[in-house]
């Protein structure tokens, strides 16, 4: 059976995963779940729930129908379903299809550099980006307050480390596409959109972020009908532009 992808009809953190799945050439249902932004974002965490991070309404029903019937550990979105292997946690996932293609790393020193990686740009996403647009999805005001603390706070140091470890190499591992390249990318775009003047000024990143996109797979991903419905720009985009 193909295998499923699951997660809202929106980039998040499901995009890096679809990259990776059409990077591989792997068959794959790309299972959309209808996403309530307003709904699902004005939910604060609540931290007795971690996981109850989405609210009824009419536009989430069809993942909390499946929610629970899909045979995940960990319920979840994303999930990944390749016929007994059922997990769910993006990063998870990602290293699952990776770990099949050999984009982990060839050698001990770059499994450490990939895991070092992916470290860094998730505890940068879900502990300091992240939690400013979701917590202030009702006050635009102090969500552009917050994110203008971010960009003028430790986003430049972040910029500093992540190109210098670039410098001239083509992907972040060397001459080879790792998975965390597609996780990279999407933080970049991320921050292209509200931080597009001190992006501007990295270039090697600049560069890197055109050579993923040239990658044959992904270009030619982003013309299908499926990406430029869905994908194209990542939420921030709605929110800061
Ligand atoms: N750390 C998890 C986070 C999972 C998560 O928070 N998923 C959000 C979307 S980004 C969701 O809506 N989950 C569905 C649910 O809680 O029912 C991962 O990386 O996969």
């Amino acid at each position: 059976m193909t295998p499923c992808f699951g997660y809202w009809n929106v980039r998040g953190i499901g995009q890096p995963i679809r990259s990776l799945l059409e990077f591989t050439r792997e068959q794959y249902e790309d299972k959309l779940y209808t996403h309530s932004f307003a709904s699902a974002l004005s939910v604060p965490r609540r931290p007795e729930r971690t996981t109850d991070f989405v609210m009824a309404s009419t536009e989430n029903m069809e993942w909390l129908q499946d929610k629970y019937c899909l045979g995940l550990d960990f319920p979840n979105l994303p999930y990944y379903v390749d016929g007994d292997f059922k997990m769910s946690g993006s990063s998870v996932i990602a290293r699952y299809i990776a770990r099949k293609h050999n984009l982990v790393g060839q050698t001990e020193t770059e499994i450490l550099q990939v895991d070092m990686l992916q470290h860094t740009t998730y505890d940068i996403y879900w502990s300091q980006f992240l939690p400013i647009v979701i917590q202030n999805v009702m006050d635009r005001k102090k969500m552009k307050q917050e994110m203008d603390g971010f960009v003028n706070g430790p986003l430049p140091g972040h910029l500093e480390n992540f190109s210098k470890y670039l410098g001239d190499k083509k992907f972040f591992v060397g001459d080879n596409v790792t998975y965390v390249d597609f996780f990279l990318y999407e933080l970049f775009l991320n921050f292209s959109y509200v931080a597009s003047d001190l992006m501007n000024k990295y270039t090697n990143i600049q560069n890197y972020q055109e050579r993923i996109e040239a990658l044959p797979a992904i270009a030619k991903y982003m013309k299908t009908e499926r990406y430029t419905k869905y994908f194209e720009k990542p939420m921030t985009a709605r929110l800061f532009q």
